[in-house]
């Protein structure tokens, strides 16, 4: 009796054990496809964002590689300084990379069968922080201009007709952002999204480089808001620096953004 018991658990458990393993594949097959899902973020239209954007992905490698500034370390200053610029950039941002080209490379062993499946877990989480850490700051950095090239001043055109559409007014936007970036809890990122289903703008805060988005939020504007990105030059003033932040914005790229997301 007891054997028999043991027999239709065993059995249980291996039918589970296989379920889980089919679903873990196919899990992997999407996200291998569609990076920018894994940040939380709909991967048609992010890729529609993203197409003018290189996360220096090589097809015969699979493998990332930390893109160029398209502008010096020392450009954005004095509102955001070089050596957190060049730290950010060169050590951060590379840190996500390898930790990307690392999961991606883990998550292959096991479905070659060289790494145990109990690891998969694992490499899935670092899979969304890594992808979501790659993709948050190559936003970050096109979305940002030295104001010699463009940057800083207020939205215009249909973005700025969006923005007081959806928020009431520029300001009322601003007031709104600068808020929810600076009160996000921990480590992460304000975000300016589209929302296409409902069609309208969003403002939303990321905690680390992926919780709390939602399925379908398309990126637009997002600021970094994790101690590396400030610490050096305001210590714990988070409001200054999302202030600096405002002063540098690449408006025209967010435009650019924002035309993609609505097509
Ligand atoms: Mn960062």
């Amino acid at each position: 009796m007891l054997h028999r018991v043991d027999d239709a658990e065993r059995m249980e458990h291996t039918m589970n054990q296989d379920i889980t393993r089919r679903e873990a594949l196919t899990t992997m097959t999407t996200t291998a496809a569609g990076i920018g899902a894994l940040a939380g973020f709909s991967t048609m239209a992010h890729a529609s964002v993203l197409s003018s954007i290189d996360l220096g992905f090589d097809d015969t490698t699979k493998e990332y590689s930390l893109p160029t500034l398209p502008y010096g370390y020392d450009e954005l200053e004095p509102h955001i300084d070089s050596m957190t610029m060049m730290i950010h950039h060169s050590k951060h941002h590379a840190g996500y990379v390898r930790g990307l080209n690392n999961a991606l490379k883990q998550l292959e062993r096991i479905r070659a069968g060289e790494a145990d499946m109990s690891t998969l877990q694992h490499w899935q989480r670092q899979l969304s922080f890594h992808a979501g850490g790659h993709i948050n700051h190559t936003l970050f950095w096109n979305g940002m201009a030295p104001q010699s090239k463009g940057g800083g001043g207020n939205p215009s055109g249909s973005l700025a007709e969006a923005i007081k559409h959806d928020f009431g007014s520029i300001e009322q936007f601003k007031a709104h952002f600068k808020a929810a970036s600076k009160s996000v809890e921990g480590s992460g990122w304000g975000w300016l999204v589209y929302e296409p289903i409902a069609q309208r703008l969003m403002i939303l805060q990321m905690q680390n480089q992926q919780q709390m988005m939602f399925a379908g939020a398309i990126p637009l504007l997002g600021v970094d808001v994790w101690e590396h990105a400030y610490y050096l030059n305001y210590q714990n003033r988070r409001a200054e620096y999302i202030d600096a932040f405002m002063n540098i914005v690449n408006w025209e790229e967010i435009q650019t953004r924002y035309n993609a997301a609505i097509q």
